[in-house]
C-alpha cells in the first residue's frame, strides 16, 4: 500500500471458528492484523479524531466479531473483519490477516494465516456522446459494454439529451448521456476500457472535438484529482458543459463534481439552451 496507513497488529482474541467439534466447543486464540489505507491529511490538518480512524473503537468492533458467531473458515472471518473496517468512512482499503497459531495441524508449525485485501468501491461517472451513425444505438452499445465490464457495476443510466455541438468544426447534433457506476478497478484501467469501447464503435480520431460515432469520457473517479494529460480527473471541461451536467444531474441529483461543487449549482450557472432532453429515447440498463 503506497498510502498513509494505520495498523493494528496482533489483536489477540479467543474465538470458536473452525470445522472441528473441539474447535467449536473449546475455542482457541486468534490474532488479527488490520492494515488500513487512510488519508490522514484532513485529520492532521484539523487534529480532529472524527476525520480519521479511532483505532481503539475499531479494535473493539473487530474483537467482538472474532469472539462472536463461529464460522468454519478463517477466510469468512477475515471477510467480516474487512467489511467492518470498510464501514469506517475514512478507510479506503483494508488488509486483514487472521492468524490461527493453534490450528489443528498434526505437525510442528509456526503459524497459519490468511491475508485478504478489500477496497471500498469507487463511484465513477462516465459521459457518453455520439453524433455519427445510429447515435442511440451507439450509446446503448456503450452502456451494454460498460455493464459487461468486470469490476464495474452500473448504478444509474441518465436520460438521453440531444445537444448542439460545442467546439470543433461544423458537425451534427450529439446525443449525450451519463452512466454512474461503482468500481473496484483503477481509473487508468477504465480509461483503457473506454478507448476499447470507442474502438469497437469504429471511432476515428481525425481532429480534436471532431464528430464521432462514440466518445466515452471519465468525468469523475471518486474524489480523485489528477492533472495527467492522459487521464485528467475530474474531466477538465465538465463544469462548463451542460451536455455532461444535465444528464448527470438527472441520474444523481445530489452529485458533486470534485473541486468544483454541486452539479445542480454548476448547471444552474450555465447559459440555458443547446441541450434538450429526449424522453422518446431511452437507454436500457442491462440486468
Ligand atoms: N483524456 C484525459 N483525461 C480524460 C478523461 N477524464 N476522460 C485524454 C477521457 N479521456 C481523457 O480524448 C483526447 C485525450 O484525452 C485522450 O487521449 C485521453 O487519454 P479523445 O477522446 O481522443 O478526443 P476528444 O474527445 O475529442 O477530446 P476531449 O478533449 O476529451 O474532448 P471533449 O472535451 O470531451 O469534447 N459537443 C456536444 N454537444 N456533445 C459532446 O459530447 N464532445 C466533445 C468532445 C466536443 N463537443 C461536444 C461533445
Ligand atoms: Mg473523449
Amino acid at each position: 500500500m503506497k498510502t498513509d496507513r494505520i495498523e493494528v497488529r496482533g489483536l489477540r482474541v479467543r474465538g470458536r471458528h473452525g470445522v472441528l467439534d473441539a474447535e467449536r466447543r473449546d475455542g482457541q486464540e486468534f490474532l488479527i492484523d488490520a492494515v488500513l489505507a487512510v488519508d490522514t491529511r484532513p485529520a492532521a490538518a484539523s487534529d480532529d479524531l472524527s476525520l480519521t480512524v479511532d483505532y481503539g473503537g475499531l479494535s473493539e468492533r473487530l474483537a467482538a466479531i472474532v469472539a462472536g458467531e463461529p464460522v468454519n473458515l478463517i477466510e469468512t472471518l477475515a471477510e467480516r473483519l474487512a467489511q467492518a473496517c470498510l464501514a469506517e468512512p475514512a478507510v479506503r482499503q483494508a488488509e486483514i490477516t487472521v492468524h490461527k497459531p493453534n490450528a489443528p495441524i498434526t505437525l510442528p508449525f509456526a503459524d497459519v494465516l490468511v491475508t485478504i485485501c478489500r477496497e471500498r468501491p469507487v463511484r465513477v461517472v462516465i459521459a457518453l456522446g455520439s453524433n455519427l451513425g445510429d447515435r442511440l444505438r451507439e450509446l446503448q452499445g456503450a452502456v451494454d459494454a460498460l455493464a459487461a465490464t468486470p469490476g464495474l457495476a452500473i448504478t444509474a443510466v441518465s436520460p438521453v439529451y440531444e445537444t448542439a455541438p460545442v467546439g470543433g468544426p461544423e458537425q451534427p447534433d450529439y446525443l449525450n448521456a451519463v452512466v454512474v457506476a461503482e468500481t473496484s478497478r483503477p481509473a487508468t484501467d477504465l480509461l483503457g476500457r473506454a478507448h476499447a469501447i470507442e474502438a469497437a464503435a469504429q471511432r476515428i480520431r481525425a481532429e480534436r472535438w471532431g464528430p464521432r460515432t462514440l466518445d466515452v469520457d471519465i468525468i469523475a473517479y471518486g474524489e480523485e484529482v489528477s492533472r495527467d494529460p492522459v487521464l485528467t480527473l475530474p474531466h477538465p471541461r465538465a463544469q462548463e458543459r451542460a451536455f455532461v451536467l444535465a444528464p448527470w444531474h438527472d441520474a444523481d441529483p445530489g452529485a458533486i463534481l470534485p473541486g468544483q461543487g454541486r452539479v445542480a449549482a454548476l448547471l444552474a450557472a450555465l447559459p440555458c439552451g443547446g441541450v434538450q432532453r429526449r424522453d422518446d429515447m431511452v437507454l436500457r440498463r442491462p440486468a
